[in-house]
Formats: structure tokens, sequence, C-alpha cells
């Protein structure tokens, strides 16, 4: 069981026995100067309840000058468990929990307090329960985050105790409990889930863990103590982690940025995604599965945050500074090398499929509940990887889509230099992205037919950009043991997946024959990726590349083994676009 922070109002009765370690942030009264009843020794009266609202202070991003802490408002703590907890005069840790309710949409709790119950304490929980979210502080220990009132004294019919987490500003510093922050990063992941849930009743979303802590730095090492590298989703977590180290970067209230990393979490828990991760910005030519990854991120913030266009990121001394400012209306800005491979092409793509039909070439208006059917559906079960390929095939044909509006996705499509899509492999996509060598998308193969020559760019900053990458598609009527046999004078990497799943991998030289096999299923559609590890060079190399049917020979005897293209490769998905 997760033990939990407590952001309580207590000044008057300050504990220490949990120590600094656990209570980490300090303490700090959530809701202004207590106004305890003025004797609580009377215990007649009848039929008691406690009501009031939950708030946490929202701080607002501005587009040039990070947050505006003076333009702080309240929003309400939606959701959440909140627990009434006998108050005995002593650390209330210790006191029994007497009844628990779900906060509502407009943070309203409500209690009925058993007549002999005169003093109590509201505890609200950072943790939501329809969808599940939690925040935990992951420097330490995994602790829940809660809000906890001071004593309340509960001797009257009525009593209204409204207790706000405040942000802890002090005006040019945080000064106290920065307690808000936990909250705001559950409320805006809340309105993420609820966003599908509304439009798509039967969604489930899993558990999510989100990790916030005052440590959480953009430093590699140790996520127990606060070494995030940057906001990113964990697929080995399965949980969220947010950058919150004052005068450094804090993503708490940058809603984008963790909306982003909930679309990271969407495609892992109920989507699909085959991106391979690694560094990548506006204007590269990248592989197709990390450009539509990311474009997916930046245009689902945005969709989620309608009509907030624009993905921002504070930071800096005193969060006083906008560090990145992307807007995902403007079609064509920072895209210098639009298309397929651009995720700055595809967030504005995916932006105009879900807003209204709004600019000359913008036609469509489908909202987010096509997308959740595409992402869920087409997407996740393509036989190719997926990319913006396989999206907008699927999207074309969901049941239902008119004449029209096919055309109108073919419009923006080609507004962001994509050919029309006739299917999941991009065949016919006519936008080589400067060199010749980038085309055809997929090369389909024959087994026990001809060897095919693929040819790639040294030149290339990043195994994961396109001119690194080349996508083969093939199938076998019959099920039976195929072998792919690889062959460059530089190092190259082979690895066949089925509907994104891998199936075999081959990197066993640094230069020479790479060779697999594996059992086919028979009519399966295989994709085979062949990954070149030139990086940094000027020029091109090639790989022969063949496909036959049986068990391939003994792996070569070769010394000259080396690290694993898993090693290899980041493992985790950087959020900063540039
Ligand atoms: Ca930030
Ligand atoms: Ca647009
Ligand atoms: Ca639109
Ligand atoms: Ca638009």
């Amino acid at each position: 069981m997760h033990g939990w922070i407590n952001l309580r109002c207590s000044s008057h009765q300050r504990d220490t026995s949990r120590g600094a370690g656990l209570l980490g942030t300090g303490l700090l009264c959530l809701f202004g100067a207590l106004s305890l009843a003025p004797s609580d020794a009377n215990a007649d009266v009848k039929g008691k309840t406690l009501s009031g609202k939950l708030t946490y202070d929202r701080v607002p991003q501005t587009l040039d000058n990070g947050l505006n802490y003076s333009a702080t408002v309240p929003k309400p703590i939606r959701n959440v468990r909140v627990a009434l907890v006998e108050d005995k005069g002593k650390e209330t840790n210790t006191g029994k929990e007497l009844a628990s309710t779900i906060s509502g949409e407009d943070g309203s709790y409500s209690f009925a307090i058993p007549d002999a119950v005169t003093r109590v304490r509201v505890r609200a929980f950072a943790q939501t329960t329809s969808p599940a979210l939690l925040v935990q502080d992951n420097a330490n220990g995994n602790a829940l985050y809660t809000l906890e009132s001071a004593a309340i004294t509960t001797t009257s019919t009525a009593t209204v105790k409204n207790l706000n987490a405040a942000s802890g500003w002090g005006g040019s510093y945080y000064s106290g409990v920065r307690a808000a922050a936990p909250f705001a990063c559950l409320d805006t992941l809340y309105t993420a889930a609820r966003a599908f849930a509304l439009v798509r009743p039967s969604v489930k979303f899993p558990l999510l863990p989100i990790n916030w802590s005052v440590d959480n730095r953009p430093e590699s090492g140790d996520e127990t103590i606060g070494q995030i590298g940057t906001s990113h989703y964990s697929s080995g977590s399965g949980g969220i982690f947010i950058l919150g180290k004052e005068d450094v970067d804090t993503d708490e209230y940058d809603d984008h940025v963790m909306v982003h990393e909930w679309g990271h979490y969407f495609e892992d828990k109920v989507g699909r995604s085959d991106s391979i991760g690694g560094t990548h910005g506006g204007g590269d030519i990248i592989d197709p599965r990390v450009a539509f990854g990311e474009g997916w991120g930046n245009a689902l913030s945005a969709m989620i945050l309608y009509p907030d266009s624009k993905y921002k990121d504070s930071g800096g001394l005193s969060q006083a500074t906008t560090t990145l400012v992307l807007d995902m209306e403007a079609n064509g800005v920072n895209d210098p090398k639009p298309g397929w491979f651009s995720e700055t092409s595809v967030m504005t793509l995916l932006y105009d499929i879900f807003d209204p039909a709004n600019e000359s070439f913008d036609g469509v208006a489908l909202g987010l509940g096509p997308i959740y059917d595409v992402m869920t559906g087409g997407q996740k079960t393509t036989s190719a990887e997926t990319t913006v390929f396989s999206f907008i095939k699927a999207l074309k044909s969901l049941p239902g889509t008119s004449a029209a509006t096919i055309a109108a996705i073919d419009t923006l499509t080609t507004k962001s230099h994509i050919s029309p899509v006739k299917d999941e492999f991009g065949t016919g996509e006519t936008n080589n992205g400067g060199n010749a060598a980038n085309l055809p998308v997929y090369r389909p193969m024959t087994v026990d037919g001809a060897s095919l020559t693929l040819t790639f760019l040294g030149s290339v900053d990043n195994i994961n950009k396109l001119g690194a990458n080349r996508y083969i598609s093939f199938s076998k009527p019959v099920a039976g043991s195929l072998q792919v046999i690889a062959s460059s004078s530089s190092d190259i990497g082979l690895t066949v997946l089925e509907k994104g799943k891998e199936v075999a991998h081959a990197d066993e030289t640094s230069s020479g024959t790479e060779q697999l096999s594996f059992d086919a299923k028979a009519n399966t559609t295989y994709v085979l990726v062949v990954q070149g590890f030139v990086t940094g060079s000027s020029g091109q190399y090639t790989a022969s590349v063949r496909i036959t049917s049986g068990i391939a020979a003994a792996k070569l005897a070769t010394a000259d083994r080396k690290i694993s293209a898993t090693q290899r490769t980041t493992p985790s998905v950087p959020r900063k676009p540039s």
C-alpha cells in the first residue's frame, strides 16, 4: 500500500514524527485562517452535515513569459476520493476514517456526521476513480499526495468547509508547499480521459500513476530521486513522469505537455504504437513511426484542450519563460520539410481532422469519436507499421464515411504534402523527402523471389531518421519456415514484425551478413524493417536482401559481436519537440 503525503494545514500542531523525508514538501495552510467553533463539547445536535468545495490553484500559462501567477484561479478538484477522518486532537494518521465519498464535477463533497462526533478532518486524495488516476511522489517512495484540512468542529447542524490546495507561490519563488501541483496534474489528465469517455462511453482506461515531485528534473539517472530525464511516459512502469523542479522546468501547469505524454499512455494501453523513439524535432525527416507517435501526442493535446491549439512549455528562472510554442492549427509553420516523415505535418493534419472545417483547405470536422475509433481499431490492427498512412487509411475506411469526407481528407493530406492515401503501406506516395531512396515507403518482396537492394543515407544524424530505416512487406500462401538474409558492407539490423509485434530479430555483426529465420503463418503480411546504423557520415550505402523458404544456416561465426539494437535505441520517447 502507498504511503501518503499530507499537504495539510496544521501550523498549530506541526508533526515531526514522520520526518521531513516523508512529508518532503513541508506543510501549508490550505484554506486560510482556521475558524474553529467556540466549543466542541456539545454533542447533542442530531443529523449533522459537513460539506464544502475542494479547489486547487491553477496558474495559467502565457505565450511569452511562462506562468502568470498573478492570474491564478481556483479550479474544482473533481472526482477524487474524499475521506472524513475523526480527529482525536492528535496526529491525523491515527484518526479513524468514518466515511468516504467522491468529489463532484464542481469539487463539492458532503458528509453526514455521526451524532457523537464533534471533531473531524477532511482528507482529499490525489486519486480519481473513474477513470483511475493517481499522483504520487516518485522521489518519496511513491507516496500518494493528499490534501487535508485542520480539525473541524462539527457541533452545528450544517458545517461548511471549503479547502483550496494553494500553489505555494510567494511572489518571487515558491515559499510554501506546492499543494496545487499534484491536483493540477490530476485534473489535466482527468480532462483527457473524460473527453474520450464522453464520446465513447464504453472506453476503459487502466490505472495510470502520475509521478510528480518538486525534485523531478531534466537529468538522467535515478527516478527515485527525481532524475527523470524529461516529462515522459514509461511503458515499463506504465506511468507518466512529470517535471517539477522550480527555476529549471516545471510541467504541472503545462497542460499540453501533460496530455502529450498521456497520448503515449493511450497508444500503449488502448491503442498501438510502433514508434522506435529517440531524439526528434520539427524539421526532421524521421522514421514515419516516430513522426506519427510524436505528432499524435502534440495534436491530441490541442484536441483535448480545444480551442487552445497552442502547445506551450514554461520553464526557467521563476517559471517566467515560455520555452516552446507550437500551434497545432498553423499548417506549414516550423515545417520546412512537410510530408509523411514530419511530426509537424502529422500533428497539424490530425488536428485539422478533429477541429471544425475552418480553413480554406480544411473541410473536415470529425471530433474525437472517429479518432478514438481509428486509434483503437484500424491503427491497432494494421499489418503495416503505425504511421500516418495506416491512420488515414483506417479513417477513410470507417463505416459511413461519405465520399465528400474522403475527398476532404485527401485535400488535408495534400496540404501536408502527403499524397492521397490509398492503403496503409503508403502505396503511390510521391514525396521522397529529398532523396529517391526513401521511396517507395514499403517495398513488397516475394518469398523465393529476386533479391532487393536497399539504399541507406549515411548522412542522417540518428538511427531513427527516415534514411536509416527501410521497410519491406511480404507474405506466403502456406505456413512454413522463412529466412531473411541481408548482406551489407556496413552495419545493419533486421527486424520482422507481425502487426507491430517483433517475431524475429538479427543484429549480430558490424558488417557483413545478418540472417534470421522464423515460422511464418499462411497468408499473413509481415513487415521487415532493415535498419542502418551508419550516421553522421557522408554518402550512401546499400544492403542486399533475400527472403527464402527454409531455415537459415547457422549464425556466422564471428568474434565481431556488438551491442544489440535495443541497447542502442533510446527506450523512452523524448517530449521536447524541437
Ligand atoms: Ca515546463
Ligand atoms: Ca489547421
Ligand atoms: Ca478541421
Ligand atoms: Ca483547422
